[in-house]
């Protein structure tokens, strides 16, 4: 390629700017201007610069607003609709805003750093505002909420007496509004699967279409108590006809044995015991013996995947081993099983895996590893220990079996208890600049600052054991993570978490999360809305219920299709094109907007934790009653 030449410069320079007279004429005109400004006197000069000058003052105001509410046509509230088209008519806010409005929405930037220019711009009428608020809807809640409440720390400031630890007064009707925010979100995503999806697995809200894993009605059945939680008796009759008329086990399906108890079997068991509708429990009963067969192993450790028409069972195609957490996480469900058909042998089935991998060799401090083989009963792939993927709900079912049983089973207490210590000995980091708390992982003898969202079940499982008795400084921990895992979300553009975070820990880091290209996916999960409502039902800090606002809101602005349903995105750093994914997981339903609506409601008795224990599909199961 030869060097550009003189020509070749100035061709492009004019092609640029329009034409080569125009530029001619502008640089004419500039010329004569000179020449009349330089005939002028000096007293002439200086009176036209002083006129100048004082225009310029009076006009600063008006300027600087105009920049601040930037370009309807180019700011990020109105590029997002070309991304999402279908969400933005109906909830992104309609344009032109009043000006007051705009000036809030329209600034990119994580909304941490927004919502403290607001902060600053409103502490004069904050009071006003906050009266006013408990008559305002959810669209208009936004705004004064996050004047008063309590933000992400700066950095150096997650510490006691932080913006994040001050206490948070919130009105019974700002509550309300948002439990009425919930029953709207859930209303808005069922009629999406009600109107492109009813009877399949799962909604695919863009291509309003479904997609089907275990052709069993998942989002369905998934979704049954929490409409009764939430009190939609119409949806819940019309999805209760569909598990009578048209559900049925009795097909030539593969399904996966972990899946199919969490949210099938654990949907019908707590929608039996909440309705007392034997509907429920004679499904349960069905889906539950269909699920047997995947014990039939050399082991008894079960295979991963059972066809529940054919009774016949089988690992995945590659390899002979179950996940850790898949065969240590039906236990709450078939243990109700028994004791409800009074048929032992659902029980004795799940008891014989727990018996054996309480003895197993393998484990760091009570840390289990991811695999165990089927064939021989061990643990296999052995030297990574986490408390996300494919471990992480072993720790959950430890405690909350424990808890089920009437706190009598020894072994389950002394699992949990050494695997807590064994997280605080080989696992627990803080985090730099601002010393957030979080839980890594060990791959053979290495420390990996990588955390998945899906260890933030974990506050909410320490803060239920120290509520039932075990150490106190389980819930201290349980508060740090809880910060730790609102982070997580809060310091994203979109303010949504991804699915795994990295944190540093190098002296000197600008930041305390890193996220990959390929984690910055959000799948609509629940775990740090679970979290956040065991925190507050313990603690009674109103922060945690304003932190699940602000989750919630950015839900809405971020994964909201408004033809009905919300859809897993694949980029929360993205504001401007999150990049949906067109599919919306059952346990949005199933679990996140349950744990919202729990968190915000005031009664203590809907779901008592003195009554019922959650799966880990947020099912609510009876605690035993003591004989
Ligand atoms: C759910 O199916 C359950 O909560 C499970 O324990 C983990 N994964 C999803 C939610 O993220």
């Amino acid at each position: 390629m030869h060097p550009p030449s003189r020509q070749d410069y100035i061709s492009i320079n004019f092609a640029g700017q329009g034409s080569g007279s125009y530029n001619n004429s502008k640089q004419w005109r500039r010329q004569s201007c000179w020449r009349k400004w330089k005939q002028l006197s000096r007293l002439q000069r200086s009176l036209i610069l002083i006129l100048l000058f004082i225009c310029g003052i009076a006009s600063y105001p008006a300027v600087t607003e105009q920049l601040r509410d930037g370009d309807p046509e180019t700011d990020s509230n109105s590029v997002f609709p070309h991304v999402l088209p279908e969400a933005v008519k109906q909830d992104q806010p309609p344009l032109p805003e009043p000006t007051s409005q705009r000036k809030l929405s329209n600034r990119r930037g994580p909304p941490v750093l927004q919502n403290r220019l607001q902060k600053k711009e409103n502490a004069s009428n904050t009071v006003v505002e906050d009266k006013a608020s408990d008559n305002k809807k959810e669209g208009e809640e936004e705004e004064v909420i996050s004047r008063r409440g309590p933000e992400g720390p700066k950095d150096g400031e997650n510490k006691e007496g932080s913006p994040a630890n001050q206490k948070v007064q919130l009105s019974i009707q700002s509550v309300a509004n948002w439990r009425e925010a919930v029953q709207e979100a859930f209303r808005h995503a069922w009629k999406g699967y009600k109107d492109f999806a009813w009877g399949h697995d799962e909604l695919r809200p863009l291509s309003k279409s479904y997609s089907e894993w275990f052709g069993l009605g998942l989002t369905l059945i998934d979704s049954l108590d929490t409409m009764w939680i939430l009190g939609l008796k119409e949806e819940f009759e019309e999805a209760k006809t569909w598990v009578a008329t048209e559900l049925t086990f009795n097909k030539n399906v593969d399904v996966n044995l972990f899946e199919s108890t969490i949210r099938i079997l654990g949907g019908l068991l707590s929608t039996y015991h909440l309705t007392g509708d034997t509907l429920f429990l004679d499904k349960a009963k069905d889906i539950g013996s269909r699920l047997m067969p995947a014990f039939n192993t050399p082991s008894k450790i079960p295979y991963s995947d059972v066809n529940i028409g054919k009774g016949t069972a089988h690992p995945p195609r590659w390899t002979s081993d179950s996940t850790v957490a898949e065969v240590t996480s039906i236990q709450l469900e078939f243990r109700e099983l028994s004791r409800l058909t009074q048929e032992p042998q659902y029980q004795a089935a799940v008891a014989e895996v727990m018996k054996q991998v309480h003895k197993l060799n393998g484990k760091l401090d009570g840390l289990v590893p991811m695999f165990i083989n089927t064939n021989n009963g061990q643990f296999t792939h052995q030297g990574i220990y986490t408390l996300g993927a494919r471990a992480d709900s072993y720790y959950e079912y430890l405690l909350k079996q424990w808890i089920q049983g009437g706190k009598k089973e020894n072994e389950l207490l002394e699992d949990y208890l050494q695997a807590i210590e064994g997280v605080k000995n080989n696992l627990l980091q803080k985090s730099s600049p601002n010393g957030l708390t979080f839980v890594g992982e060990v791959s053979h003898g290495q420390f990996s600052p990588k955390m998945d969202h899906l260890v933030c079940f974990l506050p909410g499982t320490l803060a239920l054991g120290a509520y039932n008795g075990l150490p106190a400084d389980h819930m201290d921990l349980a508060k740090q993570l809880m910060e730790t895992c609102y982070q997580m979300y809060i310091q994203m553009e979109t303010g949504l978490s991804p699915e795994i975070v990295h944190f540093n820990m190098h002296q000197g880091s600008t930041r305390d999360i890193e996220v990959k290209l390929a984690d910055r996916h959000n799948l609509l999960r629940p775990e740090t809305v679970e979290s956040l409502f065991y925190l507050y039902r313990f603690t009674k800090d109103q922060k945690y219920r304003e932190w699940g606002w602000k989750i919630l809101q950015n839900f809405n602005k971020y994964t909201k299709v408004s033809s009905g349903g919300y859809t897993s995105i694949n980029n929360v750093r993205d504001p401007d094109y999150p990049s949906p994914r067109d599919k919306m997981e059952s346990f949005f339903l199933g679990e996140t907007l349950k744990y919202l609506y729990l968190l915000f409601s005031d009664d203590p008795n809907l779901i008592s934790l003195d009554q019922y224990v959650f799966n880990t599909e947020a099912h609510p199961l009876p605690i035993w009653p003591s004989n």
